[in-house]
This record gives structure tokens, sequence and C-alpha cells, in this order.
């Protein structure tokens, strides 16, 4: 008999990272690595059903992955699916394990750490900080008894590892998600890796640089409800969009913020989010131009250029607060 075949396959940003990271402390085992960058969703088919065993899945959509789910399960796979986006009908299989909750202040990392019951807590803190679940991490991580400096620390991983995820190709970053999780699984815990790995302070360094840019331009269109950024066509804006959002939101809470990059191919690349006083309504406006996301925190894939007035109507008059 031979080995189990075993394939993580996740989001290349913290939260999904940081799932894996959990599940493997837990369960050890060698694994193959599937991951990409923040873009990447469609990556359960990048597994081929006849030579897995055992897949774990972190942090995709399950709507875009449910034609190579059920290939994998119609394979003889046993699958274990974690995560947080709207998923459509989930099937039903004897072989298939879901947790799945699109609360607004759950992420994956924090339903990894639930179905751990907490025993690696400190990297499901990273993986929430960096999907910007600031208060719901700080909750969790207070109760464990972290100091403000512990949690700083924690959250100046998680969003470096974030910001890493983010760029259209791996030319755009550092260093590629798989590779990252190469480093992040010299460590039991993220403490450790704070202390001792220098890409930590590159990527915060980066992140920063490229932050300070970006908060230099203009709005290509503004009003009561919400600001709408374009970037310019550069590597570093296809790094920072996502954290810029992040960074925008947390900063002007009464307003929703959309962060554009122009795509390579052409068209826009397209990061929402909600306001922070009424989270909610992103997901449903993204969806209308192909997008998709959560209730707080959405995107759009390639934007055509034709449709870039269309959506700033729509982004001008959304309903925000709506619970998708
Ligand atoms: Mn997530």
């Amino acid at each position: 008999m031979g080995s189990v075949r075993r394939f993580d396959v996740c989001n290349g940003d913290a939260d999904g990272l940081c799932a894996v990271r959990q599940w493997r402390l837990h369960e050890p085992g060698s694994a193959t690595l599937v991951t990409g960058l923040k873009r990447d969703i469609a990556l359960l088919q990048r597994v081929p059903p006849s030579q897995a065993d055992e897949v774990l899945v972190c942090d995709l959509s399950l709507q875009r992955n449910l034609a190579a789910l059920l290939a994998l399960l119609a394979g003889g796979a046993r699958v274990h699916y974690f995560d947080h986006h709207v998923s459509g009908p989930v099937p039903q299989h004897e072989r298939l394990t879901v947790h799945i909750d699109t609360a607004a202040d759950l992420c994956t990392s924090l339903l990894m750490d639930r179905y751990l019951g907490g025993r690696h807590r400190a990297w499901a803190l990273v993986g929430a900080y960096g999907d910007d679940l600031v208060a719901p991490a700080d909750r969790l991580a207070r109760a464990i008894g972290l100091d403000d400096s512990q949690r700083a620390d924690l959250r100046r991983l998680g969003q470096a590892i974030n910001y890493n995820a983010y760029g259209e190709d791996p030319t755009d970053t550092r260093i590629t998600p798989a590779d990252l999780y190469a480093v992040m699984s010299r460590h039991a815990d993220p403490f450790s890796m704070l202390a001792s790995e220098a890409i930590v302070d590159e990527l915060d360094a980066r992140r920063r640089s490229d932050l300070n840019l970006a908060q230099a331009l203009t709005p290509l269109w503004e009003g009561p409800q919400g600001r709408l950024v374009l970037l310019p066509d550069a590597a570093w804006s296809r790094r920072v969009s996502g954290c810029l959002a992040n960074e925008l939101a947390t900063a002007d809470p009464e307003r929703a913020q959309a962060v554009l990059t122009y795509r390579r191919g052409g068209g826009f690349g397209v990061s929402v989010r909600a306001p922070r006083a009424t989270p909610g309504g992103a997901s449903a406006l993204c969806a209308r131009f192909g997008g998709s996301g959560r209730a707080a925190a959405a995107g759009i894939d390639t934007l055509p250029p034709d449709q870039l007035e269309r959506f700033i109507t729509a982004f001008s008059v959304a309903h925000w607060g709506t619970p998708v």
C-alpha cells in the first residue's frame, strides 16, 4: 500500500496560509501545497482527482471550485473544506466535511481555530489580522493574554503576508505565497517567525513604501458615501491594492472604498470595501460585474474598460449595509 497522497489547497493570502498552517500543526503529514496569488481562486482544479486521497481546502469560494470538488469526490478523495465566502448550494457527500460560515466577524483562520479548539491561536490571529478583522482578532488575543505589543506584532505579520498575495502575476510580488508558506512552516509559532525571518521586515517595509505612494493620489471619484481611487499602471499598484483598500476603510469608516488597478491584458482589477460603520453590500455590488467576495470586502477580477462608468455609477448609489 502506498502512502496517503495529501493536498493542501488555499488562497495565498494570510487567512488561507494560516488556516493550513494550523491544520498541519494539528495533523502533521507531508502534503502538496496548491496556492497562488489572491486573485487565483479556481485552484482546486489543479489537484488531479486520480492522485488525491485527502484534500484540505481553505479560504476558497466553493461556488468557484464546485466542479473540481465534485470531480475529486467522484475520484475517491476525502475532502475537508473551510471557508467564509458566500457559497451557494453545498453538495452532500460522505467523504466531504464542510465548515463554511459567512459571519462578518469570521474568517477561515478563525473557523479553523474554532474547529481546533484554539490550539494554534496565534496563527489564527495572524490570518484574522491579515483579513483585517482587527476587532475580533484583538478580542481573541486578549482572551489568551497577549499584550499590546504582541498583538501589534501579529497584526504586522498578518498584514505583511496578506500584502504579499496581491499582484497580477508573481513578478509583482517579492516571494510567491508558496515559498512564503515554506518559511512559515519552519515555525510552530508566529512569534518565532517574527523574531528570526528577515522576510517579515522586508515585506513590511515594502508595504509601507507602496502605501505612501498610493496615499498621495487624488481620488478619481468621491462622494458622501464613498471614494474611488485609480492606481497608476505599475507593479507597486498591483501589490498595494488590497491593503490600501483596508487602510482607507479604517481611516474613513463612514464611506465605502473602491481601489482600481490596470490589468496588463486590459481592464481594471477592483477591490471594494463597504463602510466600516455599515459593513455590507460589497459582494452584491461586485457580483453585478462578475466579481465575488464577502459582505464587507469583495472584488472584481477584471472590469472591462467600457464598464468603468457603469461601475462608478453603481458604486456611487450602492446600498451599503445589506447582508451580502
Ligand atoms: Mn479570507
